[in-house]
Order: structure tokens, then C-alpha cells, then sequence
């Protein structure tokens, strides 16, 4: 473990120059951050201001970090989950002078540790990917409130756990749900979800997805993006569902739908995407096919009960990375992957850069609008904010525009006849 008291604490440093390669080939592949931090480097409108963060270490991330850095922000970051901190990329960060406390496989207490340290000094705000670092504020360090500008949210889980402090009066400071801005959660949840899983489920497994019974719990954005990635693969893929008008999606989309326990039967892989706890339990273990391949992509590793899994097997050992081979009292084995965790993260890469570029934008924008908004003298509310809707479109402008598409604009006259209600048959 690599560790300077104050600045950094990594696994090892020595893995900095292969992240730092890796760092690049993100660079080339998110041109909307790098636009901004071209158009805000001289600028420099987050000086004076430090940043905590507390987010998946991934090359993506490290882009985002970077990118608040070169506009001035002082940054101190720590991973958001155990399992997704990629230790060269943590290693270049720390390198590079990023306050930096992360490595892959910690243990709870480490996770919150490395929170701890981010907040040593008071930050001016804080970005969260799944409310922890907000929530560990607010819990214990009433203090610093006063000195908290504002803050932003990455995940749909972090922002459902903010919604709920909202309606308990229990939020301090403003908040972005950056998750909720069109440019995030239409493109990062549905097509970096869906590619991701799968590349986490096959670099873990190496298995053939093609006329698989491919189970999808949950049909939110995160599970119609695997399901849509799995069928286009060709599985046969079963949704499990608790909202109807959810399952009759996924109907009218050409999936199977049944319940849990049905599919539970005849399932092969399995894939949890529902934000909820226990999805697949004892009862569902005892019940599948010898060989079954379980998994989770939800933020939190509370969808597969894996103490009951635990209980009803007799031997478990990693028969591959990521890879955890469970066998039943009944003989039967069931492999599970990333012990649950999030298995884009976890076992593979997380969302392509491509994806990220946009959430990431989304992150700075937040940033630069809380600043903005202080420096203004405005007051914000104590809530869940949303993003501007116009910045969706200024963000999905640029992004189509790196990647040489244009679009028809509206002539004059098209705009006076969107407006006219007049105009009938
Ligand atoms: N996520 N980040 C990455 N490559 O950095 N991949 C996924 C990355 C985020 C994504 O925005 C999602 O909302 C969150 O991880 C779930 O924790």
C-alpha cells in the first residue's frame, strides 16, 4: 500500500504510468468534458473552491477529476463502491497530485475511512455517486454545513436515498440530481448498463450468451439496457417485474415475463438490476439449474441474499476472478459474480467513456451552476434539484456534433406553427 499522510493512500504506485495510459484513451473518447475543460482552463471558475467526491475510480472519473482540476477546484476523491476502484487509475491520480484515498477490495470500514479523509478539511461541495459521502455529512459533521455550497448525485439509488431525506426535511444543502438530467440517465443507464453488464458477466464467465434463458430483474432503464444487449445476442430473455406497467413494456417489447420464482427454474444467467434488496433469495437458489450464473448491476450488493445462498451450500470457492462457485446441499452449483457487487464495476470496466462523457458533463455543470448560484448571492431551497432541461440538448448538441452528425432546425415557419393552436384539420 502506497500511503502519504494527507494525500494519498493506494494500493501501489508503481501501476501509475499504465493508468495514465489508460487515462488517455478515455481523454480520446469524451470530447464533451474536454471541451469543457478547454473552454473553462484559463478561466478557472471552481478556484477557491475544493470538491469532494465520492465516485467510482474509474478512467472515466479520473477525466471528470482532471477536468475540475484544470478549471481550479481543489479535489480530494474516494471511491463509491469496494469492488470498482481501479487501482492504476488510483495510482496515476495520486501521482498526478489528486488528494486521493482508494483501492480495490476494501473492507467497510476502509470505505468509510477513505470518506473520512476527502472531508479532513470542510469541502465547498460534494458529488456523490450513491449518496454516501453526503449522507456520512450529514450524519456526522453537522459542523460543516455552513460551509457547504451544494452538492450532486450520479445514480438513480443515491437519488432515491436524497428524495427521501427531502421529504423528511432532513436535506442541508442543495443538491443536483444529475442522474435525472435526460443526457444521463437515457443514455449512461440504458446503454452503458446494458454493455457494461455484459462485458462484466462475460469477462468473468467467458460464457456463451447466445440461446441462453437470460433472467432480467427489473425492467427500469438499467434492466431494458441489459435486456436489449442480451436479446441482441441472442438470448431468450424472462423479466421479472413488481410494477405492471413496467412488466407490460417488456411485454410489448418481446421479452418473457414471469415471476421470480418461475424463473428462478429456468433460468442460466441472471442478472438483478431492480435497486431493491433480496430479489433472488434461499428460496430461489434452492430451485435453479445446476450451473446457474447470478449477478448483480444494481448500486447495492443487497439484491441477491447471498447469506441465504451461504447457508444452503456446503463448499464455496473462486474458481475464476470474479467467479464464485457455490455448491447446494442438493449438488447443485450456482456461480456467482463480484459477490454480488455491481458486476459492470466490479468485473469489468464500468460504462464505456463514451457514455460517461456525457453523465460527466452533467457533473460539471452541476458544479460550475452551484458556484455560480453562490457567487450570485442566491439563495438555492434545501432540495432535490433538477438540471436545466436546455442544457440536455446543449450537451447532446456538442456530442453529435464530435461525432460529425448534424440536425434539421426548424424554419421560421414551423416554429410560428408548433406554437399556433389555431391550426386543426
Ligand atoms: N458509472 N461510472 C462508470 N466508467 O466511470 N460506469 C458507471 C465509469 C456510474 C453510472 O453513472 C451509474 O449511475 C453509477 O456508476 C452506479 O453506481
Amino acid at each position: 500500500m502506497d500511503h502519504k499522510e494527507g494525500q494519498y493512500k493506494v494500493r501501489d504506485l508503481s501501476l501509475a504510468e499504465e493508468g495514465r495510459k489508460r487515462i488517455e484513451w478515455a481523454e480520446s473518447r469524451m470530447p464533451v468534458l474536454m471541451q469543457l475543460r478547454e473552454e473553462f482552463a484559463d478561466e478557472k471558475p471552481f478556484e477557491g473552491y475544493k470538491i469532494a467526491g465520492c465516485l467510482h475510480v474509474t478512467k472515466e472519473t479520473a477525466v471528470l477529476i482532471e477536468t475540475l482540476r484544470a478549471c481550479g477546484a481543489e479535489v480530494a476523491w474516494s471511491g463509491c463502491n469496494p469492488l470498482s476502484t481501479q487501482d492504476d487509475i488510483a495510482a496515476a491520480l495520486a501521482n498526478n497530485g489528486t488528494e486521493i484515498y482508494a483501492w480495490h477490495g476494501l473492507d467497510t470500514e476502509d470505505f468509510y475511512w477513505c470518506i473520512e479523509r476527502t472531508i479532513d478539511t470542510p469541502p465547498h461541495l460534494t458529488l456523490d455517486d450513491g449518496a454516501d459521502l453526503i449522507f456520512t455529512v450529514h450524519s456526522d459533521h453537522e459542523d460543516m454545513m455552513d460551509h457547504i455550497i451544494g452538492g450532486s448525485e450520479e445514480t438513480t439509488t443515491g437519488v432515491h436515498r436524497l428524495r427521501a431525506m427531502d421529504n423528511d426535511g432532513k436535506l442541508q444543502y442543495p443538491v443536483y440530481a444529475v442522474n435525472d438530467a435526460e443526457t444521463k440517465w437515457d443514455f449512461d443507464n440504458v446503454y452503458g448498463t446494458g454493455q457494461s453488464t455484459i462485458d462484466g458477466i462475460l469477462r468473468a464467465t467467458s460464457t456463451l450468451i447466445a440461446g441462453k434463458n437470460f433472467v432480467v430483474a427489473g425492467y427500469g432503464h438499467c434492466g431494458r439496457g441489459v435486456a436489449m444487449r442480451a436479446k441482441g445476442m441472442g438470448a431468450n430473455v424472462i423479466i421479472t417485474e413488481v410494477k405492471a406497467t413496467a412488466a407490460l413494456k417488456a411485454t410489448l417489447e418481446g421479452m418473457r415475463v414471469m415471476t421470480m420464482e418461475e424463473a428462478a427454474k429456468v433460468g442460466d444467467i441472471f442478472v438483478t438490476a431492480t435497486g431493491m434488496k433480496d430479489v433472488i433469495r434461499g428460496e430461489h437458489f434452492v430451485t435453479m439449474k445446476e450451473g446457474a450464473i447470478v449477478c448483480n448491476t444494481g448500486h447495492y450488493d443487497v439484491e441477491l441474499n447471498l447469506k441465504e445462498l451461504a447457508e444452503l451450500s456446503t463448499d464455496a470457492r473462486m474458481i475464476r476472478t470474479d467467479n464464485r462457485e457455490y455448491t447446494l446441499e442438493n449438488g447443485k452449483k450456482i456461480y456467482v459474480l463480484a459477490d454480488g457487487r455491481l458486476v459492470n464495476l466490479a468485473a469489468a470496466e464500468g460504462h464505456p467513456s463514451e457514455v460517461m462523457d456525457m453523465s460527466f458533463a452533467n457533473q460539471f455543470q452541476a458544479h460550475l451552476a452551484l458556484i455560480q448560484a453562490h457567487e450570485a448571492g442566491d439563495d438555492l431551497p434545501n432540495v432535490v434539484m433538477d438540471l436545466p432541461v436546455e442544457l440536455d440538448q446543449e450537451i447532446a448538441q456538442v456530442k453529435l456534433e464530435t461525432m460529425g452528425l448534424r440536425i434539421d432546425s426548424l424554419t421560421d415557419e414551423q416554429v410560428t406553427y408548433a406554437t399556433d393552436y389555431s391550426a386543426g384539420t
